[in-house]
């Protein structure tokens, strides 16, 4: 049929020169009938793929979105993960499909709600677990360096959401549980501990009871617990949240227990012989949802592997078909593992507009992705749309410390990706402005301008621990300037250009030191703009992500 089209429409062309206009409108009428079949061709392969609905890619989300907890309503999914030293925090994400994942605001907004002063690297958010109820969508986590343990609620999960309620229950990974007129609030403290709650106050109304302490694994952490077939099924994380980590379940008619574990624990775990090839690993902390069409799934954290036994992007989240019959135990993907490629049924497919690579400053808000580190000083950050810039001033606090310095940004995404932006205009005296490979507050790779005499230079600096070097420093003229780094397994590239296209590489520094592994803590790299320095102003003018794995 594409043959016949193109045919036509070439021997039209040919045709037209030679004959006259009775035979161009049979030739016209022949195109027509031959492009309706094939568009109805099309239209129907469509409909044949869209029915089957097979198959997906992992991570859903993509990058630092760690601890994911997921709840439906109707047919609509909301997920959120935790965000630790990160502001906003709780990014809330909606879907149709559970696959295609859009964020649409964050649970903590303001600094009442997530006060992060002082607060250290892989401090601050824990775990979330997101639920709906009458009406209400809670959302309870840990504020592990203030407060502890609280739930925030909202009609409308984009927000905005309500002031923390703090229950008074330890540990850490809370979340809530409701049954019939009963509520319960679950934690890990010793083991993992369960409270009757008064939801109309938050007020626990019993002493916390341990319900479960896991098969043995380390860690036992991060409840969730679901009634199915008259059963109260208690899903659990063990091991830690590194290579041994894997999700277990137990089961108990009544809610305070005995729980019973599963014969077959763990019901997902790479730790195994079977998975030790998988390049997903730390497969772990999970949370079931029941899909309008009855199929079961599970969302989970897990790392992508690079440089060896390294990861950088951060703990992902993953989603894995569940086989969950009645009276039986759920039995995750057939055999308790989970691939970066999926070939099984799905719910029908609802794709997301995918974010724009480019970001030019032109709208009045930054997108949501785009965070900051504890609570930002607001003045700091100039959004000046019409102009097409944003403007950066620098303060004392530097990302060195735990402090708030001028820093926005966003989470790498993948491996092998470039990140690109351009810095307009700047008055940086001694202070640095420009772009940071991120993975905490003594873990960062820095492309920045800075000035010496008058002059200004560009230095890439890369501060490991006690380790604190300026690896390259070169002088440079103009502006604009284009800084460019580029991610691959082995390392990150750092580059400039005086035109955006001809980029000179300043030097190549090894992904390994700023992996999880070797720096240890709960979070991922982030590619964030940033300023230091009092008086420092940087004008930035654009800022492109790109996935180099396409
Ligand atoms: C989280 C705990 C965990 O609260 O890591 O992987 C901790 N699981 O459940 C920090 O994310």
């Amino acid at each position: 049929m594409l043959v016949e089209v193109l045919w036509v429409v070439k021997w039209r062309g040919k045709c037209r020169k030679r004959v006259g206009k009775t035979f161009e409108k049979h030739i016209d009428r022949r195109m027509k009938t031959s492009v309706f079949l094939f568009v109805m061709m099309l239209l129907a392969l469509t409909t044949v793929i869209n029915a089957q609905q097979q198959g997906y890619s992992n991570p859903v989300v993509a990058g630092f979105y760690p601890d994911p907890s997921v709840c439906r309503v109707g047919d609509d999914y909301y997920l959120v993960t935790s965000t630790f030293e990160y502001f906003p925090g709780v990014p809330v994400f909606h879907s149709k499909d559970l696959i295609h994942w859009t964020q649409i605001g964050h649970c903590l907004t303001r600094a009442s709600q997530l006060p992060l002063a002082n607060c250290a690297a892989s401090g601050g958010i824990y775990a979330p677990t997101i639920r709906y109820h009458k009406g209400l969508f809670y959302m309870t986590t840990t504020h592990v360096t203030g407060g502890g343990n609280f739930y925030v609620t909202a009609k409308d999960p984009a927000g905005e959401w309500s002031d923390p309620v703090y229950v008074k229950q330890g540990g850490i990974d809370p979340t809530i549980f409701f049954d019939g007129d009963k509520t319960y609030f679950l934690s890990t403290a010793d083991g993992i501990t369960m409270s009757e709650m008064d939801l109309s106050t938050g007020q626990l109304t019993g002493l916390p009871r341990v319900i479960w302490r896991g098969t043995g694994g380390r860690y036992p952490e991060g409840p969730h617990l679901y009634k199915k077939d008259g059963y109260y099924y208690l899903l659990i994380a063990e091991g830690g949240t590194e290579y041994g980590h894997k999700v277990t379940i137990a089961r108990s008619r009544s809610i305070w227990g005995p729980y019973e574990g599963n014969p077959a624990n763990p019901i997902l775990t790479h730790i195994n012989e079977n998975a030790q090839n998988n390049p997903i690993q730390g497969v772990g902390h999970a949370d079931l949802i029941e899909a309008h069409d009855g199929s079961w799934w599970m969302v989970h954290l897990g790392f992508r592997i690079q440089s060896g036994l390294h990861h950088l992007l951060g703990r992902e989240t993953f989603l894995a078909p569940v086989r969950w019959d009645v009276n039986a135990w759920p039995v995750v993907n057939g055999n308790g593992t989970n691939s970066l490629t999926m070939g099984c049924q799905t719910l029908p497919q609802v794709a997301v507009p995918l974010a724009p690579q480019r970001l030019d400053f032109t709208e009045p808000k930054l997108p949501l992705e785009w965070t900051y580190l504890r609570n930002p000083e607001m003045s700091s950050y100039q959004l000046m749309a019409q102009q097409g810039i944003l403007r950066l001033k620098g303060s004392a606090a530097t990302i060195d410390e735990t402090k708030s310095p001028t820093f926005v940004g966003r989470r790498q995404q993948h491996i092998r990706f470039a990140a690109t932006t351009l810095l307009k205009e700047w008055k940086i005296g001694k202070g640095r402005g420009g772009v940071t490979v991120y993975m905490n507050n003594t873990s960062h790779y820095d492309l920045y301008v800075t000035q010496k005499g008058g002059k200004s230079y560009l230095e890439v600096r890369c501060r490991l621990g006690n380790i604190d070097q300026i690896v390259k420093s070169v002088a440079v003229s103009r502006k604009p300037i284009a800084l460019k780094v580029e991610g691959s397994e082995g390392d990150y590239t750092f580059s400039y250009a005086q035109d955006e296209q001809s980029f000179v590489t300043l030097t190549k520094l090894d992904t390994k030191y700023l992996s999880s592994e070797t720096t240890g803590g709960f979070t991922g790299i982030f590619l964030a703009l940033f300023a230091e320095g009092e008086g420092a102003q940087l004008d930035v003018d654009a800022f492109t992500y790109t996935d180099l794995n396409k």
